[in-house]
């Protein structure tokens, strides 16, 4: 009984705000680099902001958005890690890799998530061209990079 009351509390809010103790890696599609960097920064400034120390932010570079899954796994599978934060961009094109990949990065993401019961964030972008990219890296819709940095504190906190 009394480790059921641990676990139930475990699970009710935490509330935790500082970031300064949490461990982040950021997984980084080479595909798309203007886009990516962009994104890395956005996130990178949003852990700091959050009191995340830069020793405490491991990066690693993947070749494209279809790699980040098993980056993502590389890094959830460090027992310091407390979250991952993917980053890619995959533009639509006329082939359908477009749709193959963004499947198969949700799909692979979710799955290291749940495997390693860690936070693990869809920080990759799926636009229909360079423009839409560039409007939500920095520009006027804002930094998706930033978005998934909010996320991974958000999640840590509950
Ligand atoms: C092959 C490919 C294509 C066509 N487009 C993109 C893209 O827009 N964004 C991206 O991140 N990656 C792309 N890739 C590369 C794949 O993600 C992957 O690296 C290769 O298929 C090798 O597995």
């Amino acid at each position: 009984m009394a480790s059921a009351q641990k676990n139930l509390s475990e699970f009710s809010a935490k509330n935790v705000t500082d970031m300064s103790d949490k461990r982040f890696a950021i997984v980084v599609s080479e595909w798309n680099e203007e886009i990516t960097e962009a994104l890395f920064n956005g996130a990178m400034e949003t852990l700091l902001k959050h009191g995340a120390k830069q020793e405490n932010i491991i990066r690693k570079d993947v070749p494209g958005s279809f790699e980040l899954s098993i980056g993502a796994q590389w890094a959830a599978q460090v027992d310091e890690i407390d979250a991952v934060i993917c980053l890619g961009c995959v533009i639509q094109g006329e082939t359908r890799h477009f749709d193959f990949i963004c499947q198969a990065v949700a799909d692979g993401i979710t799955n290291v998530s749940l495997k390693y019961n860690k936070p693990v964030i869809f920080g990759v972008l799926t636009p229909d061209n360079q423009q839409q990219a560039l409007d939500r890296a920095g520009g006027k819709h804002g930094n998706k990079g930033d978005e998934a940095a909010i996320t991974a504190v958000k999640m840590l906190g509950y």
